[in-house]
């Protein structure tokens, strides 16, 4: 069977003009692991557009497509496409999820919610001529049992972070503008992989760097802690996504520090409780941020803080005071987001049921454009703060304000190396993606992770990296510095 899978990617990701590196920084997971359920003889051509240029004269008999919402009518037409030359057409994804009407009108089947259940029992009834028009995952679902994703699918050269990895689906939390419940309608929405089959994924990915996509790696503390029991030794140096409070809790990120977590996404989100009450984030009441960072840093991880604007306590000083906050705690990277109101969320609804909503054009849900009435500023302040907000966090002057929160000089190196490597240097990562050299500057963002030898990765393996290091640092650490960490 002749099988073509596709990621459409939004307009802004194939500009002539300019490639942002945030589109080529993973693989498409998604598609990859759907990709396991075929067999083995299918002929299967995995395309992501965010980082190539699709074929579209070849003439496959299944075509699948994830949807997100920002690529969603991208989605659509290369869907139509497809069904004209005589393809069967399955969308499926968050936005087919959320909006399954407005999908219906572009395939021949649809999947509801995640695909790891569904799409073996849609193959299983087209092998046999009978597929359903629509497959909806319910119930006790799980990832428990399935088989390892085709990595041999990816075109690893053609991403920064090549070993992206997903240990587990969902979040145990409930925030109100999160897509998870759109998603996980009428089931389980927090669900891990069995450890061993987790490590064997790990061991699989060459190299050293890895970066765990789940939406909350911390949020199973008992799998979180095995996980990091058999990930000691290994080696590796990983960057992940967890929770203030998961960060507050003592143990689990000392562990996860010493077998190599080097920078964390928190969602922060907001500094105003009335905020985080009114988005149903009660993990993040009452915590204490500063602390949460400081801890981070004393185990040797970088923050990258979330933050959304335009929350209904948000005035306009929200842009100024939220930069100021981060700058002042050293958090390295920031990133910002305009508060969107996904479909299918408790926001969504909330947002109608205000009569709020100012259009539904999917490129623009984008967190870059307002597409609600904000109730405490214009939506013009908004898209202003939100701009200003970026380039006053990643003006040089506050990178270097920021670093020097640090006592130490290899701290302050990798800070400014890390956040200026995203930001600053935007041409030489068009030029590299356009070289289709992105996997080349791993080894660059290897070492900054690593703080350029502050904090390597330890592996019996590699014991002759850790003598020279400590030589290193026995050479070059200033007697007064107790912060080199080793
Ligand atoms: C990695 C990631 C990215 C990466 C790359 C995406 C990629 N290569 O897949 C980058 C950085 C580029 C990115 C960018 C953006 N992202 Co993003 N991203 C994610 C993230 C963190 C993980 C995705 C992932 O790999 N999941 C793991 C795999 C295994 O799961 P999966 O992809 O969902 O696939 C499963 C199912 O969806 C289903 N499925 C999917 N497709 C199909 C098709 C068929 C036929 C079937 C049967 C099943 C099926 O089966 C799969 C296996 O279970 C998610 C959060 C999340 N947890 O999903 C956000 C998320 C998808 N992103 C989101 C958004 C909004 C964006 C941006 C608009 C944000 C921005 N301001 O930049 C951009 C634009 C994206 C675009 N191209 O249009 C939203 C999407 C909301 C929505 N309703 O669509 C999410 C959910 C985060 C959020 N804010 O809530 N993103």
């Amino acid at each position: 069977m002749r099988v073509k899978m596709i990621l459409p990617a939004l307009t802004e990701a194939t500009s002539p003009f300019f490639r942002p590196i945030k589109y080529s920084l993973f693989p498409p997971l998604g598609l990859a692991t759907l990709a396991a359920h075929l067999d083995a003889d299918d002929e299967i051509d995995l395309q992501d557009e965010h980082v190539e240029a699709l074929k579209l004269d070849d003439e496959p008999e299944l075509v699948v497509i994830q949807v997100y919402i920002t690529s969603a009518y991208r989605a659509y037409a290369l869907a139509d496409h497809y069904r004209k030359r005589g393809a069967y057409v399955c969308l499926g994804g968050l936005h087919v999820t959320s909006l399954p009407q407005e999908a219906m009108q572009h395939a021949d089947t649809i999947f509801l919610g995640p695909g790891d259940d569904t799409f073996p029992e849609f193959l299983r009834d087209w092998r046999a001529g009978a597929p359903k028009k629509i497959y909806a995952s319910r119930g006790q679902r799980g990832i428990e049992h399935i088989p390892p994703l085709r990595r041999d699918l990816i075109k690893r050269n053609l991403y920064l972070v090549p070993n992206s990895i997903v240990v587990s689906r969902g979040c145990p939390h409930q925030c109100n503008f999160c897509y998870k419940d759109a998603f996980f309608q009428g089931g389980k929405s927090f669900y891990v992989q069995r450890v061993d089959a987790a490590l064997a994924e790990i061991e699989r990915l060459p190299g050293r760097h890895l970066y765990f996509l789940d939406d909350h790696l911390f949020g199973d503390a008992k799998f979180a802690d095995a996980l990091f029991d058999g990930m000691r030794g290994m080696g590796r140096l990983w960057q992940a996504a967890g929770t203030v409070q998961s960060v507050l809790k003592p143990g689990l990120v000392d562990k996860a520090a010493q077998c190599g977590l080097r920078s964390l996404f928190v969602g922060l989100e907001t500094l105003s409780p009335e905020n985080l009450r009114s988005s149903l984030k009660y993990q993040n009441l009452h915590k204490d941020y500063g602390a949460a960072i400081r801890r981070l840093h004393d185990n040797g991880v970088m923050v990258n803080g979330s933050f959304v604007f335009g929350m209904d306590g948000d005035d306009a000083s929200v842009f100024d005071r939220t930069v100021e906050w981060a700058v002042s705690n050293g958090i390295e990277t920031a990133t910002f987001h305009i508060m969107t109101p996904y479909p299918g969320t408790g926001l969504y609804q909330q947002m109608q049921s205000q009569n709020r909503l100012l259009h539904s054009n999917w490129d623009l849900y984008d967190t870059r454009h307002v597409v609600y009435k904000p109730a405490r500023v214009t939506a013009e302040e908004l898209e202003r703060g939100y701009w200003r907000a970026y380039r006053e966090f990643y003006a040089w002057k506050n990178i270097f304000a920021g670093a020097w929160t640090n006592d130490s000089w290899r701290e302050r190196a990798r800070h400014i190396a890390y956040a200026g490597g995203w930001k600053k240097f935007e041409p030489l990562w068009d030029f590299v993606i356009r070289a289709k050299r992105a996997t080349q500057m791993l080894p660059t963002l290897e070492a900054v992770l690593n703080g350029f030898g502050a904090h390597p990765s330890w592996s019996p393996a590699r014991q002759h990296e850790k003598i020279w290091v400590t030589a290193m640092e026995t050479v070059d650490a200033p007697p007064t510095t107790s912060a080199v960490r080793t």
